[in-house]
C-alpha cells in the first residue's frame, strides 16, 4: 500500500508550504488530507483507480488531483516546486522531531541556520536558548533528537527491510544457472534494525545475474557493479550489495557475511586454537597449509568441534561458549506459538470485530486469542469504560458459545489492556479486573516521570494479583522515543517474585522487551508472552518479529506462555 508514501508527501508540502508562510486554509487542507490517507483502511491506489478519491473526508478536488498525479508519475510537480525553492538544508530540519516549520523558520531567521551542521553548532554553544520561546529545555531536546535523527538515517526497521529482501530473492531465485541465494548479514540474525542488506548466491553465470540483479524495479541507484558483485541504493537510502560466490566457498562466505564480526572473531580465534585459520574461503589447517572447503555453514562448525549455532545467536554474547559445552538452547519457534494475548478490536482503536479478529486467529491456527482492549484514560485509544467493558465481557461469551455450538475449538478470552495510570493506580477497579480472563497492564501517561516513580508504578502493578502481563515494559518506540528511565532489573525481579509475565511485544517498532532485555528476564526466572498487539486482523502477522526478538534471548518454549494449552495456560494465570 501506498498510503503511508502519500501522506508524508501531502505532510512535507503542508510543512513546506507553512516555511513559506503561505495561506493558512491551504497549509490545514493538505495537512488534513494526510492524515486521512495515512489512517485509511483501504488501499489508496485502488480508492484512485476507481475514482473514489474525494469521497475520503479532508480531500478535495485539488489534492485528489496531486495524489492521482502522484500515483500515475511517481511525483507532484507542485511539491518539485516548493522543494526547489527552500534550502535542502532546512527540508532535513524538518524531519528531526520536534522541529517545526515555525521553529526552523525562525532559527533561519534569527540565526541564518541552513543546516542540521549549523543547526548542532548553534544549540551546543547555546545560542538557541536565547530566541524567543525557546529556552535551554527546548534546546536540549534539540542536541538529543539530533542525535536520534542522526542514527535513524543510517538503520531502518527489520520489517521495512523485509519486503526488499523477499523481493529481491523472489526475483532472482529462478534464474537459470542460479544454485543458492540466501540473505546474510543482521538480516538473517534478525536484529530489530538493520544497517544495509547482504545478499550471497552461486551460478553458473554471476555475470548474467549481477545484471538481473541491478534491473530489479525496485533499484534506484547503482553504486557499484563488477562481474561478481554489485552494490545498489532502494527507497532512498537503503543499500543492497550482492556477492556471487564459488559454491565450493558457500559455507564459509555464508559463515562469515551473517557475522556478527564479534561472532567471527571468537570463531577464528577458536580455529586458531585448533590449528586451523579460518576465513571467508576456506578453513586452512596451519600444519600443511591445506585448505579445506565447506559449500555448507553448518559443516564450518562441525569442522571446529560445534554445533549449528542460530544466526540469531550469533553476537558473541556466550553463544560459542554455551556451544562448547553442549549448551545451546533449543530456541522457540514462531509454530510453538499457540495464541496471541494482547489484541485491539473496534470496541477500543482496533479496525476489526471481535469475531474478524478471531477467525483471522483461526486460519493461523491458534487455539485462542484475547482482546485486550484500552482503559478510559487512554481517551484517544477510545478506552473502555466500566459498563462498557462488562457489555464486551459477555459480547465475548456470545461468541464463545456460537464457537461451542458449532464445535469449533477455539476460545476468545476477555482480556483488557489497563493502563497504569500517572499516579500508579490501575485504571479499573479489582473486582472489575478480576472477571476478565486475562489482564495486560502497561503504561502510556507520565511517560515523563522519574525513574523512581516510573519503576514505583510498574512494581505496584506487578503485586497486584488481578494484574497477568505487563505489555511493552520499557516504552521504547524504535527511533522516535527513548525507553521512560526506568530501573528495569528490578522490574524483572518484581515479575519474577510474582510469577507476573512480561511481554514481547511484536509491533515493528516496539519490539519491547528487547532481545537483551528479555534474556536478563529468562535469567532471572520470569516468564514471557509474545504478543502482537494487533489493531487489524493483519498486524496478527508481526508476531513473527516478537519470535525474532525470544530467539535472539535466547529463549525456548517453555520460558512463553503462549505456547502453552489454553488449559494450561489458564491454570498458569490462575483464573
Ligand atoms: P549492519 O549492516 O550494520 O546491520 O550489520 P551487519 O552485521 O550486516 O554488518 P555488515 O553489513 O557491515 O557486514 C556483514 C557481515 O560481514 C558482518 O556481520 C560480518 C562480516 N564482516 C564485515 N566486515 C567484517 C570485518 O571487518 N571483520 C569480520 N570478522 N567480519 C566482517
Ligand atoms: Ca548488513
Ligand atoms: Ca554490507
Ligand atoms: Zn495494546
Amino acid at each position: 500500500m501506498k498510503n503511508r508514501e502519500v501522506a508524508a508527501l501531502l505532510y512535507q508540502m503542508a510543512e513546506l508550504l507553512e516555511l513559506h508562510a503561505e495561506n493558512r486554509f491551504k497549509i490545514i487542507a493538505f495537512s488534513k488530507a494526510a492524515r486521512a490517507i495515512e489512517s485509511l483502511p483501504e488501499d489508496i491506489t485502488v480508492v484512485c483507480k476507481e475514482k473514489r478519491l474525494q469521497s475520503v473526508p479532508g480531500v478535495g478536488k485539488a489534492i485528489a488531483q496531486k495524489v492521482e498525479e502522484y500515483l500515475r508519475t511517481g511525483k507532484i510537480e507542485a511539491h518539485q516546486e516548493l522543494l526547489a525553492g527552500t534550502p535542502p538544508g532546512l527540508v532535513e530540519l524538518l524531519q528531526i522531531s520536534g522541529l517545526g516549520p515555525k521553529t526552523v523558520s525562525l532559527l533561519h531567521e534569527k540565526l541564518n541556520i541552513t543546516n542540521l551542521q549549523e543547526l548542532e553548532a548553534a544549540a551546543r554553544e547555546h545560542r538557541i536558548r536565547r530566541l524567543p520561546r525557546m529556552g535551554p529545555t527546548r534546546e536540549t531536546n534539540i542536541l538529543k533528537s539530533i542525535e536520534r535523527y542522526k542514527k535513524r538515517s543510517t538503520r531502518i526497521l527489520y520489517s521495512t527491510a523485509e519486503p526488499i529482501v523477499n523481493d529481491i530473492l523472489a526475483r532472482l531465485r529462478d534464474m537459470e544457472g542460479l544454485e543458492h541465494i540466501t540473505v546474510a548479514g543482521s538480516f538473517r540474525r534478525a536484529r530489530e534494525t538493520v544497517g544495509d542488506i547482504d545478499i550471497l548466491a552461486t551460478a553458473s553465470r554471476p555475470e548474467e545475474v549481477v545484471a538481473a540483479f541491478v534491473r530489479i524495479p525496485l533499484v534506484e541507484e547503482v553504486l557499484a557493479q563488477g562481474p561478481t558483485k554489485a552494490s545498489v541504493i532502494v527507497q532512498e537510502t537503503i543499500q543492497v550489495d550482492l556477492r556471487i560466490v564459488e559454491h565450493q566457498s558457500f559455507g564459509t562466505v555464508l559463515q562469515y557475511f551473517t557475522g556478527s564480526k564479534e561472532h567471527n572473531v571468537r570463531l577464528r580465534q577458536l580455529a586458531l586454537s585448533r590449528g586451523f585459520s579460518l576465513s571467508e574461503y576456506s578453513l586452512t589447517r596451519l600444519a600443511d597449509s591445506r585448505d579445506i572447503f565447506y559449500d555448507r555453514e553448518e559443516d564450518v562448525y562441525a569442522a571446529l568441534g560445534l554445533p549449528y549455532i542460530a544466526p540469531e545467536m550469533r553476537e558473541d554474547r556466550g553463544e560459542i561458549e554455551a556451544a562448547l559445552r553442549g549448551a545451546l538452547p533449543q530456541l522457540l519457534e514462531l509454530k510453538d506459538i499457540r495464541g496471541d494475548l494482547h489484541v485491539h478490536s473496534d470496541w477500543s482503536d482496533g479496525r476489526a470485530s471481535i469475531l474478524e479478529m478471531a477467525n483471522a486467529a483461526m486460519a493461523l491456527g491458534y487455539e485462542y486469542i484475547a482482546l485486550c482492549d484500552h482503559s478510559p484514560s487512554v481517551g484517544i485509544a477510545g478506552g473502555l469504560d466500566p459498563e462498557k467493558l462488562e457489555r464486551k465481557i459477555k459480547a465475548i461469551a456470545a461468541v464463545n458459545e456460537s464457537l461451542q455450538q458449532k464445535e469449533i475449538d477455539f476460545t476468545v478470552l476477555a482480556g483488557t489492556e489497563v493502563d497504569i495510570k500517572a499516579d500508579g493506580r490501575l485504571d479499573y477497579p479489582d473486582d472489575l479486573l478480576a472477571r476478565c480472563d486475562v489482564v495486560v497492564a502497561s503504561v502510556h501517561m507520565g511517560l515523563q516521570q522519574s525513574e523512581r516513580s516510573i519503576t514505583g508504578r510498574l512494581i505496584s502493578a506487578i503485586e497486584n494479583e488481578n494484574v497477568d502481563i505487563i505489555a511493552h515494559p520499557t516504552g521504547r518506540i524504535i527511533d522516535e522515543r527513548e525507553a521512560y528511565e526506568v530501573d528495569i532489573q528490578a522490574v524483572l525481579k518484581a515479575a519474577a517474585r510474582t510469577k507476573t509475565v512480561l511481554e514481547i511485544n511484536s509491533y515493528p517498532s516496539r519490539l519491547d522487551l528487547n532481545d537483551v532485555n528479555s534474556r536478563a528476564a529468562k535469567e532471572m526466572g520470569a516468564m514471557l508472552c509474545i504478543n502482537s498487539d494487533a489493531h487489524d486482523a493483519k498486524q496478527l502477522l508481526n508476531m513473527k518479529y516478537g519470535v525474532n526478538v525470544a530467539r535472539r534471548a535466547w529463549l525456548e518454549r517453555n520460558n512463553v506462555i503462549n505456547t502453552l494449552p489454553l488449559k494450561q495456560l489458564l491454570s498458569l494465570l490462575r483464573r
